[in-house]
């Protein structure tokens, strides 16, 4: 099944993928597991169109069967009632409108109780300052998925540094142009092209925080 999933992606069949979407869930099947399915199925879609097979309309088809599959119930984990671990401001930077790799992420930091404002994509550097100052979040997360988007994130950690702002956050990046070099360039705390190795970070953060205010 698991290369027939791909495959489907692969192809742009959104009824095909959708289909064996339902099947797994309904067997058990992780929906982490498919996840990556599908995400080998766009990493190979956006080969082919490296390649001039495909064009700028099939890579918004692989988007657009992508969001109908987080809609599919069990696909995504249900929101937490409580949102009393810490608050993050979460955005994709100006200039990137990918935002499927966002949600997923802002999706499984909800179902973890995580306080989530969502900036949406294409975020200006000044509407996360508007936004950080207005909630005051202990932590950042700053999606990039093309490679221009390095440089706007860079340009966010100097806006936040000139307002003062920047000692009292942790700053995750994460999406596909992320890596461990443009991290130390940015000047993140940390990066990920994972959603479940970021909700883990946070976590992690939470919890030092945590124990930080009870030895105070
Ligand atoms: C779908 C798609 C689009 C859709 C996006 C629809 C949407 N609503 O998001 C549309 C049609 C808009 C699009 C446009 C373009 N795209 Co495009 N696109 C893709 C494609 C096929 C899939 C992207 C995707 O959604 N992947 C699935 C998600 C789940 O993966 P992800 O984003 O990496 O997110 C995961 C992690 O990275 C992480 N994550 C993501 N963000 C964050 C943030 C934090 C804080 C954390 C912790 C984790 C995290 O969590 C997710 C799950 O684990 C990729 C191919 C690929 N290899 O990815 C190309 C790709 C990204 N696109 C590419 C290009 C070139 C473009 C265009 C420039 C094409 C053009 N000529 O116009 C434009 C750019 C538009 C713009 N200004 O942004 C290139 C980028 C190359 C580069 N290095 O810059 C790629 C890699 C294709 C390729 N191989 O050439 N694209």
């Amino acid at each position: 099944m698991d290369e027939q999933l791909i495959q489907a992606v692969t192809e742009l069949n959104e009824k095909r993928v959708i289909q064996l979407v339902k099947e797994e869930l309904k067997i058990g099947r992780d929906p982490d597991d498919l996840r990556q399915l599908i995400e080998a199925g766009m990493k190979k879609v956006g080969e082919i169109y490296e390649q001039g097979g495909y064009f700028i309309g099939d890579l918004i088809m692989a988007g657009v069967i992508y969001k109908e599959v987080l809609k599919t119930e069990g696909m995504t984990p249900p929101k937490s009632k409580a949102k009393n671990k810490a608050k993050i401001v979460v955005g994709t930077v100006e200039g990137d409108l990918h935002d499927i790799g966002k949600d997923i992420f802002i999706c499984m930091l909800e179902a973890s109780g995580f306080k989530v404002y969502d900036l949406g994509c294409d975020v200006p550097k000044e509407r996360f300052i508007e936004k950080i100052k207005e909630v005051r979040p202990e932590i950042v997360g700053l999606s990039g998925i093309i490679t221009p988007s390095l440089a706007a994130m860079r340009e966010i950690v100097e806006a936040l540094e000139a307002e003062g702002l920047r000692r009292q956050l942790k700053i995750i990046i994460g999406g596909h142009a992320v890596s461990q070099d443009a991290s130390l360039m940015i000047g993140a705390d940390h990066f990920t092209k994972s959603a479940s190795e970021g909700v883990a970070q946070c976590e992690q953060w939470y919890k030092e925080r945590m124990s930080a205010v009870e030895r105070a």
